[in-house]
């Protein structure tokens, strides 16, 4: 039996991300293809609860510990995916560890560099595709203004935005896909799906980690 894809989507805030992956998620079940949802922070675990009060605002964390935390909540659910992946069924997860790295990166920690953020997922299953929905600041702003989470401010979304360009230019660069977020939601949708079918359609050999570039 051939394993299961690993499709991750990435972008900034409100770029349509859940909007695309349920999306895919439910043409690709309609194909008759053996799909399953995750995302990230998973806020209904233990570790993801703690998560969850910090980006509303109800609780502190020191940025370091937070870092671990969104780290700690993707290895706890690695064996889900890769359960999920040798039974034949392609994962589609809504966020992964790139946001990790440049959201926390994006703090200007002095510590916290790109490569820094980086080592505690070095091992994770590495993606087969990111879908990255790229999208304008000013077509962002058309889909409302920023919520009331923690990171949601412009200065921290422009900084992520020059952050996810970097790490699109360095080792992980070559897994990502990007899709031009800006059109309408069925017209995103169809470029995505023909990319998901391509890679569905592809041989594909062992699941690689990441750190295997
Ligand atoms: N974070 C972190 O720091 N470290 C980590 O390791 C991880 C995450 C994994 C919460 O994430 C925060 O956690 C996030 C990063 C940080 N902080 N920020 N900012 P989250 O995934 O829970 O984030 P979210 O706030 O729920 O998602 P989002 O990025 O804001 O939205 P989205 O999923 O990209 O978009 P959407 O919900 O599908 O759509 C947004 C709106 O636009 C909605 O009204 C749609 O109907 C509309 N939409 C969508 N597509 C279109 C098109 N094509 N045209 C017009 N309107 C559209």
């Amino acid at each position: 039996m051939a394993r299961g894809k690993l499709i991750v989507f990435e972008g900034l805030d409100r770029a349509g991300k859940t909007t695309q992956c349920q999306m895919l998620v439910e043409a690709l079940k309609k194909d008759g293809e053996k799909v399953t949802f995750m995302r990230f922070p998973d806020r209904t675990t233990p570790i993801g609860q703690m998560i969850n009060s910090y980006l509303s605002g109800e609780s502190e964390q020191e940025d370091h510990v937070i870092h671990l935390l969104f780290s700690a909540n993707r290895w706890e659910a690695v064996p889900k995916i890769l359960e999920a992946i040798n039974s034949g069924t392609t994962v589609i997860i809504d966020r992964y560890y790139y946001s990790g790295i440049v959201y926390s990166a994006a703090k200007q920690n002095p510590s916290m560099t790109l490569e820094w953020c980086r080592h505690p997922d070095v091992g994770l299953p590495r993606p087969d595709i990111v879908v990255f929905l790229h999208i304008s600041p000013e077509d962002a702003a058309k889909r409302g203004g920023y919520g009331t989470e923690r990171y949601e401010q412009k200065a921290m979304q422009d900084r992520v935005r020059e952050l996810f360009k970097e790490v699109r230019q360095s080792k992980e660069g070559g897994d990502f896909n990007v899709i031009d977020a800006g059109g309408s939601v069925e017209e995103v949708q169809e470029s995505i799906y023909d990319l998901a079918k391509g890679l569905l359609e592809d041989e594909s050999g062992p699941l690689r980690t990441v750190g295997e570039w």
